[in-house]
């Protein structure tokens, strides 16, 4: 009997743990533990780190997990790379649940950047008026253009201000929705978008919102991480763990 661990915090993560659960399959998602209520699940969750790679192959171990399942974020590498090392060590089978990167639509005016550092220096220059869609965790490193007004949204009520002097908090936390988008862009006369090559539809309505209002975005393109089986649907996960059970991996 199957034992599986996903990698959750995406989209695509609560998807599979809905599709696990309606199977009976005994599964469990897991947290780092980075916002204060993290979406319930129809399977049962643990919340924090593992304590690396070693933190991890000793969880699986111990929780006697089968099938490992990284369904993070795209720019959550570390955790992707830690899934990598303890799935080499254990010999238990892993398998990336992942979202295609966005690509870019006729209409639309993207500018690619390799990292925050990059998008931080496409900001040098007169003041503007910035969405930074990138969450609480990168926001100190914008300090460095403090010219601009800034428009953030973070999921939590962080406990110090922002240390951006011209900014506008907004909290709420995804999916969201191309109107609801459309309102905030033209409320802060948004005329530039900062974001994360994320993929998926959670975050995609800002740039839907951004084609139809013609503003430009900052694409930061994803973190490179190690070679792993991968996969784009929940299906296929479902078909790896039956195919790799059937084989008595
Ligand atoms: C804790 C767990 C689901 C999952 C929903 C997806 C979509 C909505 C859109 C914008 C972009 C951003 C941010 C975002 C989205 C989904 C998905 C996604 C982007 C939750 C969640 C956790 C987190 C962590 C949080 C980060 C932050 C990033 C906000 C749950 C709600 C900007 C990523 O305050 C903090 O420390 C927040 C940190 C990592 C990035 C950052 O640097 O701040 N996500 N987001 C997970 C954990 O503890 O393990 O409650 O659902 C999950 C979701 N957020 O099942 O419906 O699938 O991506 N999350 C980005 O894309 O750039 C918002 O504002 O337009
Ligand atoms: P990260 O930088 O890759 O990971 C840093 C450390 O956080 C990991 O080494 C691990 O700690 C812990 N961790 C990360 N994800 C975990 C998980 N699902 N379960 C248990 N521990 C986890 O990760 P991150 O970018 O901070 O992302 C954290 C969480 O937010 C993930 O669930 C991710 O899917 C979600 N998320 C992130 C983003 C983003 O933009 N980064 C966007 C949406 C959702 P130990 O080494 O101690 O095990």
């Amino acid at each position: 009997m199957p034992k599986i661990l996903i990698l959750g915090g995406t989209t695509e993560a609560s998807a599979l743990a809905e599709a696990l659960a309606l199977r009976g399959d005994d599964a469990v998602l897991s947290y780092a533990g980075r916002v204060a209520n993290p979406k319930a699940q129809p399977v049962p969750t643990r919340v924090g780190g593992f304590g690396g790679a070693a933190g991890l192959a000793t969880y699986l171990r111990a929780a006697g997990i089968t099938h490992l399942v990284d369904a993070t974020h795209p720019f959550a590498a570390q955790m992707s790379r830690n899934a990598v090392e303890a799935a080499a060590d254990t010999g238990i089978p892993l398998i990336a649940l992942t979202r295609p990167a966005w690509t870019a639509e006729p209409d639309d005016d993207w500018r690619h950047v390799a990292d925050i550092e990059g998008a931080v220096a496409t900001l040098a220059g007169a003041r503007r008026s910035v969405m930074l869609a990138l969450g609480r965790m990168h926001v100190a490193a914008f300090a460095a253009q403090p010219q601009h007004r800034y428009l953030l949204r973070f999921v939590d009520a962080p406990e110090a201000p922002p240390e951006l002097p011209d900014h506008y908090l907004v909290i709420d936390r995804g999916p969201f929705d191309v109107m609801g988008d459309v309102a905030l862009m033209r409320d802060h006369a948004i005329d530039v978008v900062v974001c994360k090559n994320a993929g998926g539809t959670g975050a995609q309505a800002k740039l839907i919102a951004a084609r139809q209002l013609g503003i430009p975005v900052v694409m930061i393109d994803r973190p490179s991480l190690p070679l792993r089986a991968e996969v784009h649907a929940v299906p296929d996960v479902l078909r790896w763990i039956g195919h790799a059970a059937d084989l008595g991996v």
